[in-house]
């Protein structure tokens, strides 16, 4: 069963991951295209990391990370401008698993639980991926009020591959995009 989504503005929480090309600049551009939608506003970047990859192990590192949201986009209309976004940054779904420009999955809107054919909230497979819970860690307040940190945290105890998944940089959106308080 959907829990209905009726909020007027949500937090969201967004996975993004990159194995080609100029991985930082990409990611970086997507956060950009993301802020530059009238309906979504850039709360927190989490560090960038650099990933071993999962699954097809036979690709390069990924670097990866995590943004926080405020949107009034439903979870639908944001996923698809998410599935635009890597599409104008030269994603290409060649090999199910592999290689990507960018990758951009939608993780958590506000507790918000769906299971349509496009869209599961929360994501699925979130907890069990290293790759995501690392840098979703460093953006999640423990005061959340969905519930998300103590969930995060959880995970984290028991998860395996955190060794797979390496600081790599602060994301310099933060600091040259100047919309953050410090
Ligand atoms: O699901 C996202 C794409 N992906 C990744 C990723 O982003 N990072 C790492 N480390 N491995 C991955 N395998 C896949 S598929």
């Amino acid at each position: 069963m959907n829990t209905q989504f009726t909020s007027d503005t949500t937090e969201a929480y967004i996975a993004l991951g990159a194995n080609l090309g100029d991985r930082e600049d990409t990611l970086l551009e997507a956060i950009s295209m993301l802020q530059d939608h009238s309906e979504i506003t850039v709360l927190r970047c989490s560090s960038m990391y650099e990933t071993d990859p999962v699954g097809y192990v036979d690709q390069p590192n990924f670097v990866n990370m995590a943004v926080a949201l405020r949107t009034s986009l439903t979870p639908a209309d944001l996923l698809t401008f998410m599935l635009e976004t890597e599409l104008k940054l030269g994603r290409e779904r060649k090999i199910r698993w592999g290689p990507r420009t960018v990758d951009l999955d939608l993780l958590w809107m506000d507790g918000t639980v769906m299971d349509t054919p496009l869209l599961t909230l929360p994501h699925p497979r979130m907890l069990e991926r290293a790759f995501v819970m690392v840098p979703l860690a460093d953006i999640v307040p423990k005061e959340d009020p969905s519930g998300l940190y103590a969930i995060i945290q959880h995970a984290l105890d028991l998860i395996e591959g955190k060794d797979g998944v390496r600081f790599w940089k602060n994301c310099r959106w933060q600091s040259e995009s100047g919309l953050f308080e410090n």
